[in-house]
């Protein structure tokens, strides 16, 4: 008899509350929507009735260990730890924890894993976290350090709920980005009240439903949201009330924009100037306006000023922190941290000098981080949850790197291509074996949290990731194998919590041995954890994330129906969060609380970022620049367009797209004429640093002279008789300095390409 188990699509950062039909012998028979999810409310995208593809995937069985000869050998679990974990005190002590680095953390469905690994970074003395955040969202949070004043202020977009809506540089139709995105955006476009206006090169799905589409010249976003800030600010458009009352610095900014030629700024983007200044004016006068943006602004030229200017737009037209605006949210655990600049005392990298960004460091940087003779340089690489040889950019720079590494440890559910390159490969149960959750849930005014439990047992031979990193600890030598007496005491805890028998405890064994301080999360989730439901292990951190909330947010989430003050709350939202199988709210917030989450002490917006407003003021020498640029290479390549059948690295298996299975290359008919290529046809795309064969689609839906291609394709999956590979890997053509000067975040939307039938 099969059973239905409430549990999330782990395909994209939406993590959609769904119902799977598990059959007896564990095959996912059926995959719906979750009704009882609290955000998702039942909605899906045809991408998660596939996930069968990722539990029953060709998956690793067993620790493996690379030979002289370059194959992999199966050893024991105890023999893979021992001799990872004596290989990195080997490194630590010999050359330092700064030669050590961690990268992945989790993807879009698991963070738990990530926050167990702290503990082994701990242990290795690693400062340096690199993160695929850090090849997107750095630059906005480099940017909201400065307006809000630390970088883990983030902020949601009241999309469904704004009288106007901005969307610039995403495809909310195939990425999602936002709850629900395909029935909002339907709605708002149906709604003849409501304005939506589309900003990207290419017509997309999104682009075909917007009351206005900005067809903008590749890269030049700055330049239109420049414009349409100029023509605000010249015409007197910005809400002068909100400004006094909330921010800071309105006149330092305004100054930079009174002498900006918005018809020449519309040249350089590409989009008519009356168009810019009816959208200003609609922005301005609109009751409410919400501005989503994502890859196309954050992974192209000026991205750091790209963040600064879209949030100057909502800023200065007064929307902020309103009902149908864009407002900061809070976080039940957060995926990121505020790192202070070089000049206070931040950390930088050994080799290029980088700073940390949110505690983050960029992929782009690691390969010139390991190939150099530099004494500090990267011995060690631990990989969790991630396919950097697929998903960072220069896989040839990213091999010539990794060949150089004393040791690389990837930990992962299938063999991939990073995999193949590690001295040790671990392997992990799938997301649907263990305890997860991730730390997605970004949403104002109502929060929510989704703790999952394993639906199917773990294949014989993987391990959670937690219980991975307490081993590899116990071998360190850092942490026993067991707390029998803490342990004990939790169970106790557990039947009487108010006793609060557990926190005293864990206070008096941190004071006897504070060196496991730094280990708390391991020791909690091998005491308190042991005391959880079984399977709910891995849940023990969610009982410090709990009571933290509930004493921040105490009216914020009774508001949500709990009931009890301080200690006694943060019990009651751990015991709901932990028995709610579809997800929970955590916190109702009110908006006149909003300016709260705001850190600057005077809780106010900090509007002048002059490295920023220099840089906008240099944008018009770039044109004369790029007019020099030689014309090797003639085309602009898209690296990495979201479509119906792709979703990152996590499903290898080429046959679970139903449609577009080699990922096409999208070009204009213009184009295609000239070098006289149809539909079908195999094309070598070649860039400075890389080539790729691939299967073209020619379509108007891009301008002349754009090219664009998915990204997740070109897997290696074991076939019937030899390895097959479907669709091209992006990241063969781009090269790690093509990057944000600022925030080191790749421009994979713009990749300087030719091409030849
Ligand atoms: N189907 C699917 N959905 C996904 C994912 C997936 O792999 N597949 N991945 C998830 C992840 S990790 C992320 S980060 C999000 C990303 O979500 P999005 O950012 O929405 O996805 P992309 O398609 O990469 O890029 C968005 C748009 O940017 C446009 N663009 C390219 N260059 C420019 C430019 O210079 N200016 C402007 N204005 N636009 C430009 C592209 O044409 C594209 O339509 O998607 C998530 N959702
Ligand atoms: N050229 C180009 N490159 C891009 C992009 C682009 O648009 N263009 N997009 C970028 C973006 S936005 C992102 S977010 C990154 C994503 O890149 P990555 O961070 O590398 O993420 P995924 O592709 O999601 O890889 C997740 C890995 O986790 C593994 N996995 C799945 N479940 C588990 C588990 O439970 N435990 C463990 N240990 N492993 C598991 C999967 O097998 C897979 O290997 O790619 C980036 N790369
Ligand atoms: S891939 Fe689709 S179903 Fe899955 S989380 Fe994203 S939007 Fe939801
Ligand atoms: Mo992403």
């Amino acid at each position: 008899m099969s059973i239905s188990h409430p549990t999330a699509c782990i395909l994209c950062p939406q993590n959609c509350g769904i119902q799977i039909q598990v059959g007896d012998s564990g095959q996912f028979e059926k995959i719906v929507g979750d009704d009882a999810h609290p955000i998702s409310e039942g909605y899906l995208c045809q991408k998660a009735a596939r996930l069968n593809y990722y539990q029953d995937q060709a998956r690793l069985t067993a620790p493996l260990r690379k030979k002289a000869d370059g194959t992999f050998e199966e050893v024991s679990w105890e023999i893979a730890i021992q001799e990872i974990a004596d290989k990195l005190v080997s490194i630590r002590d010999t050359h330092g924890g700064e030669t050590i680095a961690y990268a992945g953390g989790g993807g879009q469905g698991n963070h738990l894993g990530g926050i167990y690994a702290t503990a082994l970074r701990a242990a290795c003395e690693s400062p340096y976290f690199y993160s695929a955040l850090a090849q997107e969202k750095t630059g906005n949070f480099w940017v909201n350090g400065k307006l809000f004043g630390r970088q883990n202020t983030n902020y949601s977009e009241a999309v469904a709920e704004a009288e106007y809506v901005f969307i610039i540089g995403t495809n909310p139709l195939q990425s999602h980005g936002i709850p629900r995105a395909r029935k909002v955006m339907r709605e708002l476009a149906r709604d003849p009240e409501r304005t939506l206006v589309v900003v990207d090169p290419r017509r997309t799905e999104t682009a075909k439903l917007a009351d206005v589409f900005m067809q903008v010249k590749l890269g030049k976003d700055a330049f239109l949201l420049a414009a349409l800030l100029a023509v605000i600010m010249q015409e007197g458009l910005e809400d002068e009330s909100f400004l006094a009352e909330k921010t800071v610095g309105f006149e330092e900014v305004k100054g930079h924009f009174m002498d900006i030629s918005v018809e020449d700024y519309a040249d350089i983007c590409g989009i008519n100037a009356d168009m810019i200044r009816e959208v200003a004016r609609g922005m301005a006068h609109a009751k409410t306006m919400a501005i989503r943006s994502d890859l196309g602004i954050e992974q192209s030229q000026n991205s750091t000023l790209n963040a600064y200017l879209v949030r100057l737009l909502f800023l200065v037209t007064g929307n902020f922190g309103k009902e149908g605006t864009n407002c900061l949210h809070t976080a039940f655990l957060p995926l990121i941290g505020h790192s202070k600049a070089p000049e206070e005392g931040g950390i930088t990298t050994q080799v290029t000098g980088m700073q940390a960004i949110a505690k983050l460091f960029p992929p782009n940087i690691l390969p010139l981080e390991i190939d150099s003779d530099h004494p500090k340089r990267t011995r060690g690489l631990i990989v969790e949850s991630a396919n950097p040889l697929s998903s960072y950019a220069d896989v040839q720079a990213q091999l010539k790197a990794y060949a150089k590494l004393d040791l690389m440890v990837v930990i992962d559910v299938a063999m991939t291509e990073t995999a193949q390159a590690a001295h040790y490969i671990l392997p992990a149960s799938t997301q649907f074996e263990k305890t997860e959750a991730t730390f997605f849930n970004l949403e104002f005014p109502k929060n929510f949290f989704h703790l999952r439990k394993p639906i199917l047992p773990p294949l014989e031979n993987t391990l959670p990731e937690p219980e991975m990193h307490h081993r590899l600890l116990t071998a360190m030598g850092e942490l026993p194998s067991s707390f029998p007496v803490l342990a004990g005491l939790a169970k106790l805890d557990r039947l009487a919590p108010m006793l609060r028998i557990f926190p005293l405890a864990l206070a008096a064994t941190f004071a006897l041995r504070p060196k496991w301080k730094k280990y708390a999360v391991i020791v909690m989730k091998e005491t308190l954890g042991r005391a959880l439901p079984k399977g709910t292990q891995a849940a023990a951190v969610l009982w410090v994330a709990a009571h933290r909330y509930a004493k921040k947010y105490p009216a914020e989430v009774r508001r949500t129906g709990l009931a009890g003050k301080g200690y006694a709350l943060g019990e009651a939202l751990f015991k709901k969060v932990l028995t709610s199988r579809s997800g929970t709210l955590i916190s109702i917030h009110q908006f006149e609380d909003h300016w709260n989450l705001i850190r600057h002490k005077d809780r106010k917006v900090h509007l002048s970022i002059p490295l920023l407003l220099d840089w906008l003021d240099e944008l018009p020498g770039q044109v004369a620049e790029e007019a020099q640029q030689k014309k090797e290479y003639p085309f602009y390549l898209i690296a990495g367009e979201r479509r119906s059948y792709n979703a990152n690295t996590i499903l290898r298996n080429p046959e679970w797209r139903k449609t577009d299975k080699e990922g096409a290359l999208k070009i204009h008919p213009e184009d295609a004429a000239k070098l006289q290529i149809a539909t079908g046809d195999l094309v070598t795309c070649t860039s400075e640093v890389g080539s790729i064969q691939i299967t073209a689609k020619v379509t108007d839906e891009l301008p002349v002279g754009i090219l664009s291609m998915p990204n997740g394709y070109g897997l290696s999956y074991p076939g019937e008789k030899s390895p097959q590979r479907l669709g091209a890997l992006t990241n063969w053509l781009t090269s790690t300095g093509n990057c944000d000067p600022l925030a080191k975040t790749p421009f994979h939307k713009q990749v300087a390409v030719k091409l030849e039938k």
